[in-house]
């Protein structure tokens, strides 16, 4: 086991260390082994109170955030950027345990995060508004302003990175934020916070409160000096954050929800190809990812070589010891194993062909053998909800038209693949498809440039570029 230092576990408000105010604390857990990380400060309502008046403070009109160059801004930005970069072997070491992605991995996430920051440090004074021919003998114009007080609720999938998505637009604009990490996740906003403060960040531009969702996450979103709340996370916890939001002041709402995303692979494929595209699409981050293209459409000409590959593919999937070179670590805790090894057992009662995994590994922390099902039906709960897990649902089509209205038939709407040499058929599928990102050959291309969010129970609004325009 890799011992990594856990320095910070209090609340971080006005760039200050602090205990909640109940005292109270909460246990972080590692998946590997299920062992107590650290005891971390668990942020109520109270605390809630504090950060939003600490931040709401420092969006004065006269404060040293409002009143600075807004190339300062990105300039400190840039600072955290690079800071963020120097501890990048700590960081995914912490993240690592923290969440239980393989390290390699988490290294890499800690360098895009810093690349986020980067990409919104460059924008922060070309935030442009426009001047408008009004009738009249009159100038009109647009000035952009930041929105204020900014909440933002993250998951445990990809703590850094969703971190960083979220603060960077906002500190390009302007911005306050409180940040509430996910409960399985605290550490790595913890320690990314001390940079924040080293980066010269006056105080309470940002705030970290770790807690749990309907306490520190809902006095977040009831509070009335909150002028945003940025969601990624269930689309079940989305309609609540929706639905509280007008209650206290007519916030803004950005939601990030879940995914069933279709990917589809034609006749004409590449077939090796193809099932490696598939397969990253679907395991990545051991499944636990929004847009995992967990519903894989096969056209029947190649359909039984493709179950074939994809089957050797997901049983040579190195699954172990995140700190070792593996591809997959455990799921994130206990709830999400049985939830997925629920879905797993749901699968095979269902009929669907279990032609990989179909198990947990191992008796001592939360992995689960990569698996893939043949034969599965529209209709079967494991094409139908989201597992979040490293689970692949094979499913078999016949004509372009078909597979368009299958693919669109789900609640959700976040991702979607499509896996052809025939330009015409790939960009027909992406225009016809109900999904905000559609990949072509690819999957799961996600850059700063690109805005990224679904349609329907996927979410509302959009992150990245789209976030300061
Ligand atoms: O999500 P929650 P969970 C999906 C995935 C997974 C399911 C449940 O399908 O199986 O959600 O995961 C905070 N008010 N995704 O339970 O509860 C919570 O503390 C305010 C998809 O982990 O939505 C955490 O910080 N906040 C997803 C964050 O919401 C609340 C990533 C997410 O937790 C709250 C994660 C409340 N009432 C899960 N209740 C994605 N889109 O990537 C909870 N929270």
């Amino acid at each position: 086991m890799v011992k990594v230092d856990v320095k910070y576990t209090k609340l971080f408000i006005n760039n200050e260390w602090v205990d909640a105010v109940s005292k109270k604390t909460f246990k972080t857990i590692n998946p590997q082994d299920e062992t107590v990380i650290a005891e971390v400060a668990e942020g109520d309502k109270a605390d809630v109170d504090i950060a939003v008046a600490a931040a709401k403070k420092a969006f004065h009109r006269y404060s040293p955030w409002r009143t600075m160059d807004a190339s300062k801004r990105g300039l400190l930005m840039l600072k955290l950027a690079d800071l963020i970069e120097s501890q990048a072997r700590y960081l995914a070491e912490l993240e690592t345990l923290d969440c239980g992605k393989p390290v390699k991995t988490a290294e890499e996430e800690v360098y895009y995060s810093a690349s986020v920051i980067r990409y919104y440090a460059g924008k922060a004074d070309k935030i442009l508004g426009n001047t408008i021919p009004a009738d009249g003998e009159v100038l009109s114009m647009t000035l952009k302003e930041p929105v204020g007080v900014c909440a933002q609720i993250i998951p445990w999938n990809y703590p850094i990175p969703m971190l960083s998505w979220k603060i960077a637009p906002a500190l390009a604009a302007g911005c306050t934020i409180i940040v509430k990490p996910a409960e399985q996740t605290p550490l790595t906003a913890l320690a990314v916070a001390a940079l924040v403060k080293e980066a010269g960040f006056p105080p309470g531009v940002v705030n970290i409160i770790p807690g749990y969702g309907p306490t520190a996450g809902a006095a977040l979103t009831h509070h009335p000096n909150v002028d945003k709340v940025a969601f990624t996370g269930s689309t079940e916890v989305g309609r609540l954050i929706l639905g509280a939001a007008p209650a206290a002041n007519l916030k803004r709402v950005t939601l990030e929800l879940g995914g069933k995303s279709p990917l589809v692979v034609f006749n004409d494929a590449d077939i090796e190809q193809a099932a490696q595209i598939a397969h990253a699409a679907a395991f990545a981050n051991g499944g636990q990812c929004c847009c995992a293209g967990t519903r894989t459409y096969v056209q029947a000409g190649v359909y039984d070589q493709f179950v074939t590959k994809a089957a050797e593919i997901a049983q040579k999937r190195s699954v172990g010891n995140p700190f070792d070179d593996v591809q997959q670590g455990p799921q994130i805790d206990r709830d999400m194993y049985s939830k997925v090894l629920g879905y797993i057992e749901a699968g095979k009662s269902a009929g669907a062909r279990c032609v990989a995994g179909g198990d947990k590994m191992g008796d001592k922390g939360y992995y689960i053998k990569p698996t893939v099902f043949a034969d599965v039906n529209d209709d079967m709960k494991i094409a139908r909800e989201e597992i979040f897990g490293p689970v692949q649902s094979i499913l078999k089509f016949e004509t372009f038209e078909e597979v368009v209205d299958r693919a669109n038939d789900t609640n959700y709407g976040l991702g979607a693949g499509v896996i052809t040499n025939d330009i015409t058929l790939a960009l027909s599928f992406a225009k016809h498809v109900r999904a905000g990102s559609v990949w072509i050959n690819t999957y799961d291309h996600v850059a700063s440039q690109t805005p990224f969010g679904g349609f329907k129970d996927s979410g509302i609004g959009r992150e990245l570029v789209a976030a300061t325009e």
